[in-house]
């Protein structure tokens, strides 16, 4: 309400309100204006993680409590502005995974969708419904609603991964189960890599075939590293770069063509050393890894600097402006999938 009512009918309102309240009662036009803004105001703030820092004291949550006890051992990446609510945009949620030598993270199922995304280690493994996805740095890896997973870290070294779910949004809706499998370590029934060869080369397995094994609407669940950056070098060196964006590639599921999971997209892009992108915003608020280089992103007038392995977060319809002092290259997670499916993604390039 933007007008200034005079003194006795506000007194007036306030004992009406005061007496209505006990009756689960509220006055919508002491609240249209925040119900129905002209265009989005996120709760979010941009933000930036330094890797070096959260890494230090998740070695030191290793010292305390083994990945067994805390089922999963996790320091989250809360938005200082969505204090308590484990969220660092208002659907995502971002933490930050260490699994130690010889450790294990029990085997569950749950109905949120999750990605990891490999920030340091080499040769741990996210077992999905049965085959290992061995992991490397940078490598994404998929556990879809609903699909069986548990960690593991065989190696003499710590592993280290950004998890990226959508529990905020399940939260919203309600709509949240979740499971143990009765062993720790789920049976291997497929081989490592399986998934990959079969349904990673825009192929699929013979339907109804007996190596037609994996989800039809969600087969894939491993994207390397090796793989995805080789697209995105050969497409530096051969085309043209988007003035907003620099060169970027999304991620699809290999089922719909669609991103990867129903309610969350992610993307790469590179920026070569010294470029500078122009000013878009979008309604996705949306998570960032630094996997290279160093520079700088201007969050509407926010400016964070950049370094390799950073993570930072821009809000819904901030704009962004990023800037590139040696070659820069960034993964990308957001909810663009969940808004796109209700009509809710926009977007504009200044
Ligand atoms: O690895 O399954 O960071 O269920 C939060 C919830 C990781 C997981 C998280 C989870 C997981």
């Amino acid at each position: 309400m933007d007008k200034v009512l005079p003194n006795d009918q506000q007194a007036q309102l306030a004992g009406l309100y005061r007496a209505m309240a006990p009756e689960g009662l509220t006055p919508l036009w002491e609240a249209l204006a925040a119900l129905v803004p002209p265009q989005p105001s996120s709760p979010a703030l941009p933000n930036a993680w330094s890797y070096a820092t959260a890494r230090d004291f998740l070695m030191r949550a290793g010292d305390l409590i083994s990945a067994a006890q805390a089922e999963r051992r996790v320091l989250i990446l809360e938005n200082p502005g969505l204090a308590g609510q484990s969220s660092i945009t208002p659907s995502l949620y971002a933490g930050l995974q260490l699994i130690l030598p010889g450790e294990v993270a029990p085997c569950h199922r749950h109905t949120q969708c999750a990605l990891r995304f490999v920030m340091e280690g080499e040769g741990a493994y996210t077992t999905v419904d049965g085959e290992k996805a061995v992991m490397h740095p940078f490598d994404l890896v998929l556990t879809p609603g609903g699909q069986w997973h548990d960690h593991g870290n065989p190696t003499a070294e710590p592993m280290i991964w950004l998890d990226g779910l959508d529990i905020p949004t399940v939260r919203h809706f309600d709509a949240g189960f979740a499971e143990r499998l009765d062993v720790d370590v789920h049976p291997e029934t497929a081989a490592p890599g399986s998934t990959l060869a079969q349904y990673g080369r825009n192929l699929r397995p013979f339907p109804g075939s007996a190596a037609d094994r994996r989800p039809a609407h969600q087969p894939l669940f491993h994207y390397p590293y090796a793989d995805w950056r080789a697209s995105l070098d050969q497409m530096a060196a051969q085309a043209a770069i988007d003035p907003w964006l620099g060169h970027a590639l999304e991620f699809v599921n290999p089922a719909d063509g669609g991103p990867v999971m129903p309610t969350v997209a992610a993307h790469v892009r590179l920026l070569p050393a010294g470029f500078a992108t122009k000013p878009r915003r979008s309604t996705d608020g949306t998570v960032f890894v630094v996997v290279e280089g160093s520079g700088e992103a201007m969050i509407g007038d926010r400016a964070l600097a950049l370094s390799a392995r950073d993570i930072f977060v821009v809000p819904s319809w901030h704009a962004l402006r990023l800037r590139a002092d040696t070659r820069l290259v960034l993964f990308g997670y957001s909810d663009k999938a969940a808004q796109q499916k209700l009509n809710l993604f926009r977007e504009e390039r200044v």
